[in-house]
């Protein structure tokens, strides 16, 4: 088993920072170290198979991005990172595992879902992965397969009150899930948006002509998310379940699951990064030569991006602060402008919902930490330990301890990441500064002051500097347990 020492940087957990050595034995970490340690008389540095030099780095646990959609059926199309890229193109960004979601379709089995999403995800990852359950068809059988899902290492499962016809189930649908998620201990995480409220103003939008991408979030009204938000949690706090509240961005959504928390209820939220750089003002006045003001379809995501001026943005950078919202994801589900985003030209409705973002997360919220949003520590707390605590890896996974997975970042301060596309003077694309599939970078402009410079994952380093040394298959599936925030 090769062993690693990780020397001079400074070790950032949840809770502090200090200048500590780690060293790696295989696949887990050993010990963490002072400065310079010697063991039992011998230089650690000159008996260990590798050294990495982190003087002046920050040496923190991997990044766990606990909500994509690698592959997602969706919107007449799939989105565009397969398992393969889209877990390269995370660890590139300083992510270690992801929890994605296998998808119940109405009229098909749990059973059934899960196993294909085994079949995509086997042997393809190049990080750890896990898995989420969609809930597409709330029947007898499936709530008895709800209740087995925690013996195969799925403590979570995904309600939509959002997307009739799709993935929507209804208030009774959901009661009867969240009876199975008291019983069980699993999370319910929920879609919490009021879909037939919004597909009525959409419908009204597009009769008026206003069939810009822009509208998508006019349609989907604050209030809505608002209301489907107090609603989730009224039916939490009827039968007791544990309630997730998925990309949250609305700031009166904070405020009803704040209200909920401050009772004592057990109800978490994550927000992500769209939804506290991005905002409708911005996607209002999106254009490009090529698509005009269609542009603004590569920010169509739901939830939507909110309005700067009625400041969700602020609140959700605050929430984050104040723990009303305890993680942030991705939301991960990228579709291409060409042949995908496109298929709503003429129609904000058909445009496939989705923004990729898994490679840039680590290094959007460490801009939060420069520009003085959230601490060190909260940015490590934020992105890696609460979402390890949450869906039930920690200890493994979310902490640089010893007997831990070594899934470890080192990250450079004095780095420097510039996230876009390159394009010649035609518009062309001449390189590619991101390495998810996508054709376009959402996140095109945006600078960060840091760099992720080294990845390991399980002990083996996959990124090295501008270098990936990672192989398809290096990541397995995380079995996991029940949320441990709540114990
Ligand atoms: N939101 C998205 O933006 N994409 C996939 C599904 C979802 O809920
Ligand atoms: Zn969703
Ligand atoms: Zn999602």
């Amino acid at each position: 088993m090769a062993t690693t020492l990780i020397s001079g940087g400074t070790v950032v957990s949840s809770t502090g920072r200090a200048p500590a050595d780690v060293l790696i034995d295989g696949e887990v970490i050993k010990a963490v170290l002072s400065p310079g340690s010697t063991l039992f008389g011998t230089d650690i540095a000159a008996s260990v198979d590798h050294v990495i030099d982190a003087t002046g780095k920050y040496v923190i646990p991997g990044g766990i991005d606990a909500h994509t959609h690698m592959e997602l059926p969706f919107g007449g199309t799939a989105a565009i990172d397969t398992f393969e890229t889209g877990t390269r193109a995370a660890a590139w960004g300083g992510t270690t595992s992801i929890i994605d979601f296998a998808v119940q379709t109405f009229g098909t089995r749990i059973e059934d879902s899960l196993a294909a999403w085994h079949g995509k995800a086997s042997g393809n990852c190049a990080i750890d992965y896990g898995f989420h359950q969609i809930v597409g068809d709330v029947t007898p059988d499936s709530l008895k397969a709800m209740a087995k899902l925690p013996d195969e290492g799925i403590t979570s499962f995904k309600m939509f009150m959002a997307y009739p016809g799709v993935f929507y189930s209804d208030d009774a649908q959901i009661l009867k899930a969240m009876q199975v998620s008291r019983d069980t201990g699993l999370m319910t995480m929920m879609h919490a948006e009021n879909g037939p409220v919004i597909d009525v103003l959409a419908e009204q939008l597009v009769e008026q002509g206003k069939t810009d991408p822009y509208y998508h979030g006019v349609a989907r009204a604050w209030e809505m998310e608002e209301e489907a938000t107090h609603r989730a949690i009224m039916l939490a706090k009827l039968t007791g379940a544990p309630l997730y509240v998925v990309h949250v961005s609305a700031k009166q959504a904070v405020e009803q699951i704040a209200t909920a928390r401050d009772r004592g209820q057990n109800v978490f939220a994550e927000t992500c990064p769209q939804y506290l750089y991005l905002s409708l003002e911005e996607q209002l006045g999106a254009q490009s030569e090529q698509y005009g003001h269609f542009e603004g379809a590569k920010w169509v995501c739901s939830t939507p991006l909110r309005s700067r001026e009625e400041g969700h943005q602020d609140a959700m950078w605050q929430s984050l602060r104040t723990n009303d919202v305890q993680m942030v994801s991705t939301d991960h589900c990228p579709f291409c402008m060409k042949d995908q985003k496109e298929l709503g030209l003429t129609d904000f409705r058909k445009i496939p919902n989705g923004m990729g973002t898994v490679e840039h997360r680590m290094d959007l919220m460490y801009q939060g930490v420069v520009t003085g949003e959230i601490t060190l520590e909260r940015w490590v707390e934020l992105t890696s330990t609460t979402p390890a605590r949450m869906f039930g890896i920690y200890g493994r996974k979310g902490v640089i301890q010893p007997g831990a997975d070594a899934d470890i970042v080192v990250y450079d301060p004095r780095g420097h990441t510039s996230i876009g596309m390159p394009v010649d003077e035609n518009g062309n694309p001449t390189g590619k500064k991101h390495h998810m599939n996508m054709d376009h970078a959402a996140w095109e402009g945006f600078e960060v002051d840091g760099h992720v410079d080294t990845v390991i994952s399980r002990g083996k380093v996959i990124v090295d500097g501008d270098q990936y040394i990672g192989s398809k298959g290096d990541g397995r599936f995380m079995k996991r347990g029940l949320t441990q925030y709540l114990t």
